[in-house]
């Protein structure tokens, strides 16, 4: 019998070494230790041995099953790596091919356009990109930024709270990102934080939900005149003409002061024969918000904006109805939307028509 179990194990090592497939490897072991297979019949044998026998075969038994257990596995490994690696080689993608005709019914939204192209500017203009959550707790979207308890926009028509019980809400601005920043990163601070944003609000001119990017400068001698350099600069280059000028009228926000609106002129304006139209939102970041972020105000000063992309998108590539943006209609967005080519990059500029002068 031993001399039977020596020749059976190295036959069927062999017939594992050479199976081609794993539907072959699996015969070799169901010849073997399957309920009719040789190892296993060669088991069912030892019933008729004597105890000592019958001790000592099954330990050899035992020690040979092993074996060809290990050997399958190690095989069974080996043919599926093989089997992986054909495959991945029938399917490789020539990313360098030009795109397909067929895909070429995939649009850029104007809102994915115009963010990319703001953000484009900013990092020229050496601004970092910040990024936070969309839901935000009390403090980083109100309390840190100086709107008190009683302010408007703590009520509920404005804000979407996640549950009275939890301290949670849809951030309303992308504030608490800057928040963040102010309480970890080391001075000077020059970010900007696009996003979305969340109110409690739906007209021709308001959707529940839409996009924002606010920027932060903080250093010892930040003032008014860079942060209108800085917006004059962004506009023109936004707008690709040197025909904007800007108005800064007073405003009121919380966590500004003095605060702005800024409104743009020029051929902006004129296009839809009007003088001026409301842009975004700005001021010197207000000394008690400084304090909450452990800056010290009579050290440091900075400027903030904040700007809705989805009002920038619709006056730059003049789309009249901001709720259209999200109704996900085919039409508009094949109407409106751009190519994939024409995403803008530091490299290239901004739209590709303008792209070579830059
Ligand atoms: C608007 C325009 C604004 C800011 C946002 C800001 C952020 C920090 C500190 C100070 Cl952390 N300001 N952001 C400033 C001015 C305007 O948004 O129309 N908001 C309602």
């Amino acid at each position: 019998m031993q001399q039977q179990l020596d020749e059976l194990k190295s036959s069927v090592l062999t017939a594992i070494s050479n199976a081609a497939s794993l539907p072959a490897l699996d015969e070799v072991r169901v010849g073997v230790m399957g309920k009719n297979g040789k190892l296993t019949a060669m088991m069912k044998g030892l019933g008729a041995l004597s105890p000592d026998e019958r001790k000592a075969m099954g330990q050899l038994l035992n020690v040979v099953k092993e074996e060809i257990a290990t050997a399958i596995e190690t095989k069974k490994a080996d043919l599926e790596t093989a089997a992986l690696n054909a495959k991945l080689a029938t399917e490789t993608v020539d990313v360098t091919l030009p795109v397909r005709p067929e895909t070429h019914s995939g649009r850029i939204h104007p809102v994915s356009q115009a963010m990319e192209e703001m953000l484009t500017i900013f990092a020229q203009m050496g601004f970092e990109l910040a990024d936070g959550p969309d839901i935000e707790d009390d403090w980083h979207n109100f309390e840190a930024l100086n709107i008190p308890q009683s302010h408007p926009s703590r009520q509920m028509q404005a804000t979407f709270f996640m549950d009275k019980t939890v301290d949670k809400v849809l951030r309303t601005q992308t504030s608490g990102v800057q928040i963040r920043t102010m309480e970890k990163h080391k001075l000077p601070i020059k970010i900007v934080a696009p996003g979305r944003v969340y109110r409690c609000d739906y007209d021709a001119t308001h959707t529940p939900m839409f996009h924002q990017i606010e920027g932060l400068v903080i250093d010892k001698k930040t003032n008014l005149a860079n942060l209108k350099t800085v917006l004059t600069e962004f506009m023109k280059l936004f707008f690709e003409t040197d025909d904007v000028t800007l108005r800064f009228r007073p405003s009121y926000f919380p966590f500004t002061e003095p605060s702005y609106e800024a409104d743009v002129g020029g051929v902006l304006a004129r296009a839809i024969g009007k003088e001026w139209l409301e842009l975004l939102g700005c001021g010197m970041v207000h000394p008690n918000v400084l304090r909450n972020c452990g800056i010290d105000p009579d050290e440091y000063q900075g400027f903030a904006f904040g700007c809705g992309v989805d009002r920038f998108a619709m006056m730059k590539y003049g789309i009249p109805d901001l709720r259209s943006f999200f109704d996900a209609d085919m039409r508009w967005i094949k109407h409106y939307g751009f190519m994939a080519g024409d995403m803008p990059n530091i490299l290239t500029g901004l739209s590709l028509t303008n792209g070579s002068k830059r």
